[in-house]
């Protein structure tokens, strides 16, 4: 039997995760949100080497795409988003020309791993609760995140947050779009959509709504871009419902963009 030390143990939890957030108080790309969308960024953002952190509020990944559609954990992925399939390996049958189906945890797990074997850091239970925007050059840019414990903001606790930098954010928080709402909100900036603000979500209407999260997939202030169905709520397009190519392909587009400027 080996004669286990409980402090041991503790004191590697302790010290590695202080670690891995040390090292990510300063990124590259903070992603906000762990469903398919920022998932997927984060894989390709750290497989070209850049630093990438990405905070999930939920102690669970995978957002949406976690539970299929209604708890039938399967997903429906159309011919658009069939290369993400292949590039991750993840299995999938084709059910109907265009129409494929893969297992929602196989996917999401996947995914995850693939992001955080590539050098990707998740940090769950954790909260996005604000942006840090600066005036740089005599314009405003979005340059981190004010980020706390999941818990503290549920309980609505009076601790003050931690703050990490980034050269750019991605908001990839679903339905919500919290983190650009909250920057309009709170900063009073004209964010680069038709009407300025987030313009709000329309309901579903699924070729549309799919074709359109990854138009609308981009930066929509300095600093900040927003990616899956953030970037409909931000823009104002329609909901799609549980088909997900957009999503992967909207996380694929961003990481790619902002790789751009990284590089430039
Ligand atoms: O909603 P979600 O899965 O985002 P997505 O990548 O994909 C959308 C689809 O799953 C589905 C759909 C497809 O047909 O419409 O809904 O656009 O995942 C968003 C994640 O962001 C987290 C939230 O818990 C969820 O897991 N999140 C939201 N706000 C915050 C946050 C925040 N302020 N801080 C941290 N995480």
């Amino acid at each position: 039997m080996q004669n286990l030390s409980e402090v041991l143990i503790s004191e590697a939890i302790i010290n590695s995760f202080m670690e891995k957030l040390k090292k990510h108080l300063e990124n590259d790309v903070a992603i906000v949100g762990g469903g398919p969308s920022g998932l997927v960024a984060a894989y390709y953002l750290a497989r070209e080497g850049f630093k990438v952190a990405l905070f999930e509020r939920k102690l669970s990944i995978g957002g949406g795409m976690w539970a299929g559609a209604m708890f039938f954990n399967e997903i429906v992925v159309q011919e658009m988003g069939r290369e993400i399939l292949e590039e991750f390996g993840i299995s999938y049958k084709e059910y109907s020309p265009g129409y494929y189906v893969a297992d929602a945890v196989e996917a999401v797990t996947t995914i995850a791993s693939k992001a955080v074997k590539a050098g990707a850091a998740i940090f769950n239970g954790m909260t996005a609760e604000d942006v840090v925007l600066k005036r740089i050059n005599g314009n405003y840019k979005v340059c981190g995140l004010v980020i706390n414990w999941t818990t503290v903001d549920t309980n609505h606790l009076m601790v003050d947050p931690l703050v990490i930098t980034s050269k750019f954010v991605i908001d990839a928080t679903g339905h919500d779009a919290t983190v650009v709402s909250t920057l309009q909100r709170k900063a009073g900036i004209r964010l680069d959509t038709e009407t300025g603000c987030v313009v709000g979500e329309k309901p579903l209407w699924a070729s549309v709504g799919e074709e359109d999260t990854v138009k609308n997939s981009r930066e929509v202030f300095p600093g900040i871009y927003v990616s899956g169905m953030a970037a409909n709520a931000t823009c104002g397009s329609h909901r799609m419902g549980p088909v997900f190519g957009g999503m992967l392909m909207s996380g694929k587009k961003v990481a790619k963009e902002i790789a751009g400027k990284l590089r430039a």
